[in-house]
C-alpha cells in the first residue's frame, strides 16, 4: 500500500482508526479467507454469522427467541431478545462498543468469562466482518429502555449512534444487504438457511427460532423442548430404531458443558453428528474421539459384566458399537479452536478427556438403569463383530487363497488334466469312501474330484459367514480359483460345471442344502452362469435273475417292479444311500458318465429356496423352524435318525 496515501499520525486518524480502515480493507481484498466463499455459501456465512450473535445470547441463557426475515430486496433481518449490544463509550477509542464491535475485527469474539461464543474463536468471524461485506447495515440496540441505532456502508459509519425512542425490553436488531460488488449471487436459499437454525434449535432446547422468506411469504419455526434428544429422533424419522427412548445425557465439567444423545437403528451406518458451540464440526475433532472410545468402552464392560460378552471372545471395536448409531454430540466450551481446511474440526485436546469421562460415567449409569435397552444394543453390536469377523475371513480367505494362487492345489483335491475350464468337471463328494469309488470311476482328464468332511460344514446358528472360517470351504473355494463374494470372478473359474455329488440320504441333503446356501451367499455367478449341477445317483438296484436295473427315484422303482411283476419275475430291490456302496465303474455308468448320467442344473430360485431352507432350519428363529417341520414332516421318508 502508497505509504504516502497513509494518513499521517495526526489527530484524524487514531490507531484505533487505522485498525478498523485496516482491517475493512482486509476483509474486503480477501472476502474468502473470512467467509470461505463468495458464492451463495459465503452468502449464507453473512446471515448465519449474525444468527450466531444472537445464539451466542442465548448460549448466555439472555435470549430465548431468535426471528430471521429475508426481504424481499435480499436485505436480512436478525432480532434477538437479549441484553442489547452495549453502546456505552469507550474511554479510549470514544466509540460506543457497539461501534467497536461493528467495526473492529473480532472486537465481538472475545465476550470472554463463562458465555460461549458461536461466533467465538477462528470459526466466527462476528458482526464486524459481515459488515464490511454489506453495502449497508443497520443496527438497532433496545437497552437502558431506548432505542440506538447506527448505520454503516461497506462498513463505514454513515451516523453516529443516535437515540431513535423508547424501547420496551432488550435485544439486537441487525439489518444487512450483502455488497453485490462481493458476492455472485444476493439470492439466499430458504431451505439451506431454514434448515442450519432448525439444527441450532435441536441444540438450544427452549430457544425458539422464526424464520421469515417475504419473497414467498414462507415462514417457519423451530422450538424444540427435548433438544438432541428429538434431534436424532428426526434422524431416525425413517428408521427402525432399537431403543425406543433416546439415551440423554448432559454434564458441565468446569466451563465445558457436554450433551449427548444416542439412539441406534437397524441401519449399519454410523450416523454421529458433532458441534462445537453450535458449530457443525463435520471433520469431527477431540469431542468425537472421547465420544467413540468411552462408547466402547461402555459397552465392552458392560457386556462382560453381563455375561453377554464371553471372556474368551475379543472385544467389540469402535466399528461394531457404530454400526446403526445415530448421536449427537454438543460440546460448548469457551475457547474453541476449530482446526482444518473447512474448520470443521474441533482442535481442544483437553475435551477428549472431558467427552470421555463425561460419557463412560452418564452411559454407564444409564445401562444400570435400562439393561434391556443396553442388551438390545449389545446383540446389535455383536451381530456386527461376528458380520465383520467373517469379512476379514474372507478378505484373509481370498488373500492366503491369492497366495495359494501360486498352483498350489489343496491336497485333497484329485484334479483333471484338462485343462481348459468349459470342458472341466469338479464333482463335490461326501466323505473320503465316496471320495474313492469317484476318484476311481471317473474321467481323469475333464473329471476331478474334492472329496468334503460333511460334519463340518453343520455350523450353528451363525450364518454362513462362520462356513468360511471351515478349513474345508477355503479348500473348495481355492479349488475353483475363482475367489468369493463381490471378489468373485468366473473368468478365474477352473471348471465350468461345478457337480455337488452327496449321498442320497438325510445328511448328504444336509450337506447339499448347506453347499447350495453357500454358493447362493457367495458365488451367486456360479449360478446365475449355470455352472453349478446336482448329480442324480441311482436310487435302488433292482436284480431280476442276471439283469440289474437302476432306477433314479420312487416312481421308476414301482414302475420297474410292476413290470417284472407282470412277468412273474422275482425282483431283489437294493436300496442304496451313500455313494460308497457302489463300485466305481458302477458309480461312472449311473452318474458321472456324459453319455449315460442325469446332472440336474441349480437355477438361482433352487439356491434361494436353499438359502430359506437353510435360514429356516438353521437359523436363529425357532417359530420358524418349527412351523416348516410341522408342514413338511408327512412328506419326509427314509428319516434315518
Ligand atoms: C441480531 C444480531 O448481535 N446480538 C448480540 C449481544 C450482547 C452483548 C454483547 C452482543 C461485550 C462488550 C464486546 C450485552 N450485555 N444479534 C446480536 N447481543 N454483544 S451481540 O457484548 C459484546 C461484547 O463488547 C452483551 C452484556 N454483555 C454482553
Amino acid at each position: 500500500m502508497d505509504k504516502s496515501a497513509m494518513p499521517k499520525n495526526t489527530n484524524d486518524y487514531s490507531a484505533a482508526d487505522i485498525q478498523v480502515l485496516g482491517g475493512r480493507e482486509a476483509v474486503r481484498r480477501r472476502p474468502g479467507m473470512y467467509i470461505g466463499s463468495t458464492d451463495q455459501r459465503g452468502l449464507h456465512h453473512l446471515a448465519y454469522e449474525i444468527a450466531y450473535n444472537s445464539v451466542d445470547e442465548a448460549m448466555g441463557g439472555f435470549c430465548d427467541r431468535i426471528l430471521v426475515i429475508i426481504h424481499k430486496d435480499n436485505s436480512v433481518t436478525v432480532v434477538d431478545n437479549g441484553r442489547g449490544i452495549p453502546v456505552d463509550i469507550h474511554p479510549t477509542t470514544k466509540k460506543s462498543a457497539l461501534e467497536t464491535v461493528l467495526t473492529v475485527l473480532h472486537a465481538g469474539a472475545k465476550f470472554g468469562g463463562k458465555t460461549y461464543q458461536v461466533s467465538g474463536g477462528l470459526h466466527g468471524v462476528g458482526s464486524s466482518v459481515v459488515n464490511a461485506l454489506s453495502e449497508w447495515m443497520v443496527v438497532t440496540v433496545s437497552r437502558n429502555g431506548k432505542q440506538y441505532r447506527q448505520r454503516y456502508e461497506r462498513g463505514i459509519p454513515q451516523t453516529e449512534l443516535e437515540i431513535v425512542g423508547e424501547a420496551e425490553g432488550t435485544g439486537t436488531k441487525t439489518s444487512f444487504l450483502a455488497d453485490k460488488e462481493i458476492f455472485s449471487t444476493l439470492e439466499y436459499d430458504f431451505d439451506i438457511i431454514a434448515e442450519r437454525l432448525r439444527e441450532t434449535a435441536y441444540l438450544n432446547k427452549g430457544l425458539e427460532f422464526r424464520i421469515v422468506d417475504e419473497r414467498t411469504d414462507r415462514e417457519l419455526s423451530y422450538y424444540f423442548e427435548g433438544g438432541i434428544s428429538g434431534f436424532v429422533r428426526r434422524l431416525n424419522r425413517n428408521r427402525t430404531v432399537r431403543n425406543r427412548q433416546p439415551i440423554v445425557f448432559s454434564k458441565a465439567v468446569n466451563s465445558t458443558v457436554v450433551e449427548v444423545a444416542i439412539q441406534y437403528n437397524d441401519g449399519y451406518t454410523d450416523n454421529t453428528l458433532t458441534f462445537a458451540n453450535c458449530v457443525n464440526t463435520i471433520d469431527g475433532g477431540t469431542h468425537l474421539t472421547g465420544f467413540r472410545s468411552a462408547l466402547t468402552r461402555v459397552l465392552n464392560d458392560w457386556g462382560h459384566r453381563n455375561k453377554v460378552l464371553k471372556e474368551d471372545e475379543p472385544n467389540l471395536v469402535g466399528e461394531d458399537v457404530r454400526e446403526g448409531l445415530t448421536a449427537v454430540v454438543s460440546v460448548k466450551l469457551a475457547e474453541p479452536q476449530f482446526e482444518g481446511q473447512t474448520k470443521g474440526k474441533l482442535g481442544n485436546i483437553e475435551i477428549k478427556s472431558i467427552v470421555e469421562s463425561v460419557v463412560v460415567e452418564e452411559l454407564g449409569l444409564y445401562f444400570e438403569e435400562h439393561p434391556d435397552d443396553a442388551r438390545r444394543i449389545i446383540d446389535k453390536c455383536l451381530t456386527a463383530a461376528k458380520a465383520r469377523e467373517a469379512a476379514r475371513k474372507a478378505r484373509d480367505l481370498v488373500i492366503r487363497k491369492g497366495s495359494l494362487d501360486s498352483g498350489t492345489l489343496p491336497g485333497k483335491l484329485a484334479d483333471c488334466s484338462e485343462k481348459d475350464p468349459s470342458l472341466s468337471e469338479l464333482f463335490l463328494v461326501e466323505g473320503d469312501s465316496a471320495g474313492g469309488s469317484a476318484k476311481q470311476g471317473r474321467h481323469r482328464r475333464f473329471q476331478a474330484i474334492l472329496p468334503l468332511r460333511g460334519k463340518i460344514l453343520n455350523v450353528e446358528k451363525a450364518t454362513a459367514e462362520k462356513m468360511l472360517s471351515h478349513e474345508e470351504i477355503r479348500t473348495l473355494i481355492t479349488a475353483l480359483g475363482a475367489g468369493i463374494d463381490e471378489d468373485f470372478d468366473t473368468a478365474r473359474l477352473r471348471y465350468h460345471k461345478v457337480v455337488l455329488m452327496t449321498d442320497a440320504d438325510v445328511d448328504g441333503a444336509h450337506i447339499r442344502t448347506l453347499l447350495l446356501t453357500f454358493f447362493f451367499r457367495h458365488m451367486i455367478e456360479l449360478i446365475h452362469e449355470g455352472y453349478l449341477y446336482i448329480a442324480q445317483p441311482p436310487l435302488y438296484k433292482i436284480k431280476s435273475g442276471k439283469q440289474e436295473q437302476w432306477v433314479y427315484n420312487d416312481r421308476e422303482k414301482d414302475q420297474a417292479l410292476a413290470a417284472l411283476k407282470s412277468k412273474a419275475a422275482k425282483a431283489d430291490v437294493q436300496r442304496y444311500k451313500g455313494l460308497g456302496e457302489m463300485s466305481a465303474e458302477q458309480l461312472w455308468d449311473t452318474t458321472m458318465n456324459p453319455a449315460t448320467r442325469t446332472l440336474l442344473r441349480v437355477t438361482i430360485d433352487d439356491a434361494a429356496k436353499a438359502d430359506s431352507i437353510f435360514s429356516v432350519l438353521m437359523g436363529g428363529d425357532v417359530p420358524p423352524r418349527k412351523a416348516f417341520i410341522q408342514a413338511h414332516a408327512k412328506n419326509v421318508k427314509n428319516l434315518d435318525i
